[in-house]
């Protein structure tokens, strides 16, 4: 087959830059990227231009409007209106352009707040969505049942992918608008320079969570390109969690911070728990590699020598 011209969208973020980390070491692979500056995904004009002067063979939609629960919960019209511009202009684009394989990714808080764990691919729309990140949710729901239905109406092979929480290198580490992980790396970081006595923690410390790296995602990502072609979405995890209390025990003492732990309850706990079910991607011969505490040392190591307060 001629050499296969693959768009990453979203090359700069937090799994577009572990795709190309991924696919630039890959032989018979030409990596196509845009920065926003380059190419506003939101702008249909410009999208369909791109698509109709570089005619990729493969595209991996991990571009998107992301945060965490706090910028979640406060901005449904952004994460709605944004997110929804992108994928139907890059996956209506990708189709008309013949794109042979693309693949969206989504999120496992597409799934109903309160469904049987861990969750199967089929749970999704069995019941109400998780209040705080309704917005982003609706947007992902809608981009996978766009892809389903090209793929079952134009037979097109566009395929969704549902990862757990994710974190590693690139990631945003605001303190505000950003998830979990990167938020307590940073929060424990600064604790610790500044002598602290204490960190707050957002919510009860009660919520589970699945947390995967994006150089094990992009692993995962590569195996569905080669091995998947289902109208179905496959989740994407590590199959295990820890509590929000678990996760920043490991955090603290990976950034060596010796105060203690102190809640804000006014914050939202959000979903209680969103564990996937990987029994079909592990089926395909995936399975992550990193544990957790390896995943956040190497996120450290990363924020160490990149962030600039
Ligand atoms: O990662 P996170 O922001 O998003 O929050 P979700 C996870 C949990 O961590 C919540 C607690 O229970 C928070 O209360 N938490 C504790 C904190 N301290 C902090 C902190 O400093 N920052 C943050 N952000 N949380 C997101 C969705 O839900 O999951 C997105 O809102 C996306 O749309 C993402 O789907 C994968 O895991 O609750």
């Amino acid at each position: 087959m001629a050499g296969k011209k693959i768009f990453i969208a979203g090359h700069r973020g937090l799994v577009g830059s572990a795709l190309c980390r991924l696919y630039g070491k890959m032989t018979g692979w030409e990596v196509v990227t845009r920065t926003r500056a380059e190419l506003d995904l939101q702008d249909t004009d410009a999208v369909r231009k791109f698509f109709g002067e570089e005619k990729p063979s493969h595209v991996i939609l991990a571009a998107a409007k992301v945060g965490g629960i706090h910028a979640n919960a406060t901005h449904h019209v952004e994460f709605l209106l944004e997110n929804m511009r992108i994928q139907n202009n890059v996956i209506e684009f990708a189709a008309r352009s013949d794109v042979e394989k693309l693949l969206f990714l989504g999120s496992s808080c597409i799934y109903p707040k309160h469904c049987p764990q861990p969750i199967k691919e089929e749970y999704l729309l069995s019941s109400a969505l998780e209040p705080t990140n309704e917005g982003y949710a609706l947007a992902k729901i809608t981009g996978l049942k766009l892809c389903q239905h090209y793929c079952r109406q134009y037979g097109k092979d566009f395929i969704s992918a549902m990862p757990s929480n994710l974190y590693g290198p690139n990631d945003n580490f605001d303190l505000e608008t950003s998830h979990v992980l990167p938020a307590l790396i940073h929060r424990f970081h600064l604790a610790k320079l500044n002598e602290q006595p204490t960190v707050t923690v957002w919510g009860t410390g009660s919520p589970l969570r699945e947390f995967l790296h994006v150089d094990d995602l992009a692993g995962g990502i590569h195996t569905l390109m080669e091995k998947y072609d289902e109208d179905l979405p496959i989740n994407i995890g590590v199959g295990k969690d820890v509590t929000i209390l678990e996760l920043a025990e490991i955090i603290k003492e990976t950034v060596g911070f010796g105060g203690e732990l102190e809640w804000d309850s006014s914050q939202p706990d959000g979903t209680p728990r969103k564990l996937l079910d990987t029994s079909r991607i592990n089926a395909l011969g995936w399975k992550p590699r990193m544990t957790l505490r390896e995943g956040i040392r190497n996120t450290y190591e990363w924020f160490k020598e990149h962030y600039q307060e």
